[in-house]
């Protein structure tokens, strides 16, 4: 009692800061969610618990192509549904039949989560999980004591075979009013997996290293701080904004060419995640072959691309005059950062360019391991005469991108107007998407 009333009055909002794994996890700032079981052949997005493992059979299941695509549109980790809302795990556990062992894929003796788990570690991706906890088909999911134990040894088997977790995704959807003893699954998880995140939206919230966005659209339509209240506890909680490929559809549909996503509107949704701070988690759904289609392959591709064309070319770092007691904000290299002097609550980073520069973006990195300290900046350009506003804002955060019709100037500046300790900047950069 005393060590957490203690800890619930030691926590300040400023003082607050991540862990070194909420760290890392947010340098990873994109990545993928795949749906894949009985629902891909039965055209449903929630399964009811009863279709029979015997539908489950990609003849073709390639993890590594699903992967590929994924790594080229810049995504740095993957979430595999280990087992959604209908019961039916990927992976042979011994706690059910219903899973692929009752399958006819690879005779029973397939296992999805494996397959996936390799092939992230091949291609260099980080890898986590999501276990739902509402199940429609176990039995024991009436008795909450029962099926604690149930889920526990799920989670107890994925924690243990597969490789180090990245994230452990704990969606809500569906256990309204159902009791579960999180505090005993997050036990078995932290001391299996001490470096796994958790994930966890709305219902399951107190549980979560990450939070949700609060919509299933990629973005996030607010101010967006690292530090939330829940119930009187301030943590660092970082937000991931998750959203299908296809719009609406998470699992694989017949016929779904034209809920495909444009590029257009996957940078938008790029830009209203990560590039405000957040991270994006895109769902893919591979098909009844267990390949991702082919239109989905393109899209990721030219996905990928456009992030490049958009953000490949760095103005401030090409075009600026350098000054050497800022160069760390303008060279490309987010692991060095920039900061005026210790205990400065106001500051002012300024580039010169080499001549007369148009952008119409522009890209920030604060170094959150101290914490999230920029509560208000300002960009300014010097338009020959006078230093003239183009963005006002509040959080910066670990990405903030910022768009604005195009401006030309010879000088641009962040005027941070208040923070809470000195800013730390990583990256101060500028685009033009004219280009
Ligand atoms: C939701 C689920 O109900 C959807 O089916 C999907 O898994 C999505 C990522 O989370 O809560």
């Amino acid at each position: 009692m005393l060590a957490q009333a203690s800890l619930a009055f030691a926590q300040n909002a400023v003082d607050l800061k991540p862990s070194p794994q909420e760290v890392e996890w947010q340098d990873l700032e994109f990545g993928v969610l795949i749906h894949f079981g009985t629902n891909t052949y039965l055209d449903r997005e929630w399964g009811d618990g009863t279709a029979d493992p015997q539908v489950f059979n990609p003849m073709q299941l390639d993890a590594e192509q699903w992967l590929r695509a994924a790594k080229a549109a810049g995504a740095k980790y993957v979430v595999l549904v280990a087992k959604h809302h209908d019961g039916f795990c990927l992976w042979p556990t011994k706690q059910t039949s219903y899973s692929v062992k009752s399958s006819p894929w690879e005779n029973g003796n397939g296992d999805v989560v494996k397959r996936v788990s390799d092939a992230a570690h091949k291609l260099g991706m980080k890898f986590g999980v999501y276990l739902s906890p509402w199940d429609r088909h176990e039995p024991r999911y009436k008795n909450s004591a029962e099926y604690d134990d149930y889920y526990a040894a799920q989670l107890d088997e994925l924690t243990s075979h597969y490789g180090d977790l990245v994230e452990f995704w704990l969606d809500g959807a569906g256990s309204a009013g159902h009791v579960y003893n999180f505090p005993r699954i997050i036990e078995i998880l932290r001391i299996k997996q001490p470096n796994t995140l958790v994930f966890a939206d709305a219902a399951l919230f107190e549980y979560g290293d990450i939070r949700w966005a609060g919509n299933e659209d990629g973005i996030i339509p607010y101010e967006n701080w690292n530090i939330l209240d829940r119930h009187g506890y301030l943590r660092w909680r970082p937000v991931e904004a998750d959203t299908p490929l296809h719009k609406q559809h998470w699992f694989w549909h017949l016929n779904d060419d034209s809920t495909l996503k444009s590029v257009d509107e996957l940078i938008s949704i790029y830009e209203n995640s990560v590039g405000r701070g957040g991270q994006l988690m895109l769902g893919l759904a591979p098909d009844r072959r267990g390949l991702l289609p082919d239109g989905d392959v393109t899209r990721l591709e030219e996905f990928g691309a456009a992030i490049q064309k958009r953000y490949g070319k760095n103005l401030i770092a090409k075009e600026h005059v350098p000054n050497s007691g800022s160069e760390a904000a303008f060279d490309n290299d987010p692991e060095t950062f920039w900061s005026p002097p210790t205990g400065s609550h106001h500051a002012i980073l300024e580039a010169d360019f080499r001549k007369p520069t148009t952008f119409d973006r522009t890209l920030i990195m604060e170094w959150l391991n101290d914490g999230q300290h920029v509560q208000r900046y300002r960009i300014e350009i010097w338009d020959g005469r006078s230093w003239k506003s183009i963005v006002e804002g509040h959080a910066l955060g670990h990405k903030k991108i910022n768009s604005f019709p195009p401006v030309t100037a010879t000088r641009i500046r962040l005027n941070i107007l208040s923070s809470s300790a000195e800013a730390r900047i990583r990256e101060f950069q500028a685009f033009s998407t004219s280009k």
